[in-house]
């Protein structure tokens, strides 16, 4: 064991440096520890997306633009891999604490594992074991922060001479490196174990979907304009944009899946997995967008939904007079506000439980999520939904009203140039443009297309599946040499123009033309 030193530590940097190269360390092992015990036994608590998760939800409105704006889709990458990096700084402080002072550093880490326990049992999903990887991360962390800052070799300068001293110092490299490699090996190891042995993908592989009673339309063959870079009429379950804020996938087994619809109701309802099947399903194809989405963006698709019509669902339970919204809650506590109306019209609002001919996948809101045609997926298209309750606007607001989106959130009308693509080059000569426009429930009658400030040229427009669905466009343009800018509009089936004037996404949905920059050689 090593001895006390006579001078004071903290006059000695290689003593620092090993003291934050072991805090380090011991957080690593932490939540390597923690990770793999979640992946193990408690798959929705792991700590690292509890924390995360927790920041999102208290996260100030603004934060989720920015980060969808930054990262898109890979958000929640860049979340974990920040407050990762966030935690070994703190890991590296609390290192040289525990160096000037015992247990102080430690403490840091156990504070660390309490706090990430709190958030993780006061999850909406939570489990009885929540706590329980959060715990033993803070546990472990501080533990291996004590034991390696022990290990510190006390004279720094003795490093540099072959005797017992830089055997010390060996040995608590040795001691780091070992402790920050299991650290590693099982947090990869615990999201290899979540990644390859979840019962749920199992069982959702073996599902086999019943055919539809009904179907809105049949796509027929051919109706694809197949022009290469322009987005397929039927988004691939895989290439359909992913926006939702559980950082962990909820995994619901069919088999314990049940709706509660309740609230404003003369009678409640709850329906089980083979209740649902048991029904007469429809199929429909329906578009659906992000309010996130910025004008030319992806975080739209277009997918061939299987489900039971809610409106069925909503006139077994007989909604009352004042009742006007329905809150849906999906299983980790998200919750959308849909107008009543819009569940109640004839459009194919969908209990859906089929995505283009498989079930969803389990990203998508397995086994069970709402797709409401023409409104925006925060106001409609709850995933892993176990619960419609009917009230008021006036009464209750949802996830994201909380936090200062619009209230109501119906799609506006958009169009986009998917070819050619923003700075590409071309020969000059005939030029295919083309892309897709929506606005659900309503329909696209038209888009036109400008090459700089030329006159607007009609577009041809693809097979129209529904009012519901995007519509494919082309145009041929005879392109000259230079650069060019290309832009797009719609009109709607009511006749309106796309708006010209650019907005935000925030509150209520991004406005403005789409136009793409190209050089013609
Ligand atoms: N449970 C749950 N459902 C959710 C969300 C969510 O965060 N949690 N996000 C909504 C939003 S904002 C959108 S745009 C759509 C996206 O659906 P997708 O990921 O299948 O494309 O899901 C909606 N349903
Ligand atoms: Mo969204």
């Amino acid at each position: 064991m090593t001895t006390r030193a006579a001078q004071p530590r903290h006059a000695r940097p290689a003593g620092r440096a090993s003291a934050a190269l072991a805090g380090v360390a011991a957080v690593l092992l932490g939540i390597g520890l923690g990770t793999l015990t979640a992946a193990l036994f408690v798959p929705a608590s792991s700590p690292l997306p509890v924390v995360g998760g927790a920041m999102i939800d208290l996260a100030p409105p603004w934060a989720k633009d920015t980060m969808i704006a930054l990262f898109g889709t890979g958000d929640k990458l860049a979340l974990i891999i920040g407050i990762l990096v966030a935690m070994l700084a703190l890991g590296a402080l609390a290192g040289v604490w525990e160096w000037r002072r015992a247990w102080s550093g430690a403490a840091v880490a156990l504070a660390l594992g309490a706090a990430a326990a709190i958030v993780a049992i006061t999850r909406e999903d939570a489990g009885m074991w929540a706590w329980l990887p959060s715990v033993l991360a803070g546990v472990a962390a501080a533990m291996a922060m004590r034991m390696l800052v022990r290990w510190i070799p006390v004279d720094a300068a003795a490093t540099v001479r072959a005797d017992g001293t830089a055997t010390t110092r060996r040995r608590f490299l040795t001691l780091a490196g070992v402790t920050a490699a299991v650290g590693i090996l099982t947090a990869v190891g615990g999201s290899m174990v979540r990644a390859g042995s979840q019962a749920v993908s199992t069982i959702r592989a073996a599902l086999k979907l019943p055919a539809a009673a009904s179907t809105a339309v049949t796509i027929p063959d051919g109706a694809d304009l197949e022009i290469p870079g322009l987005s397929p009429l039927v988004t691939p379950n895989a290439d359909f944009y992913r926006i939702d804020t559980a950082l962990v996938v909820p995994n619901l087994d069919p088999a314990e899946w049940e709706l509660r619809v309740h609230g404003l109701v003369e009678q409640e309802v709850r329906l089980t997995w083979n209740d649902l099947l048991a029904l007469p399903l429809r199929e429909a194809p329906v578009t659906l967008s992000c309010v996130s989405n910025q004008v030319g963006g992806g975080l739209v698709g277009n997918a061939v939904w299987l489900g039971y019509p809610i409106r069925e669902l909503l006139a077994r339970a007989r909604p009352l007079a004042e009742a006007d919204m329905v809150l849906s809650r999906s299983s980790d506590g998200f919750t959308a506000s849909t107008p009543l109306g819009a569940l109640t019209d004839d459009r194919d609002a969908l209990l859906a439980i089929g995505m283009n001919g498989e079930p969803l996948p389990l990203a998508h809101g397995f086994p069970v999520r709402m797709v409401v045609p023409g409104l925006y997926g925060y106001v409609s298209a709850t995933k892993w939904v176990v619960e419609l309750e009917v009230t008021r606007f006036d009464r209750d607001r949802a996830y994201w009203t909380d936090r200062g989106w619009s209230e109501k959130g119906p799609i506006k009308l958009q169009s986009r140039v998917d070819v050619p693509r923003s700075q590409s080059t071309w020969a000059a000569g005939p030029v295919t443009v083309a892309g897709v426009a929506w606005m659900p429930h309503t329909g696209v009658s038209g888009v036109q297309v400008q090459i700089d400030d030329d006159p607007w040229q009609d577009a041809e427009l693809g097979w129209d599946a529904s009012t519901d669905t995007w519509v494919q466009w082309r145009w041929t343009w005879d392109a000259t040499p230079g650069p060019h800018r290309v832009t797009c509009r719609a009109i709607d089936a009511d006749g309106n123009m796309q708006v010209f004037e650019r907005r935000p996404v925030a509150p209520d949905g991004a406005t403005g033309w789409h136009t793409v920059t190209v050089d013609i050689t």
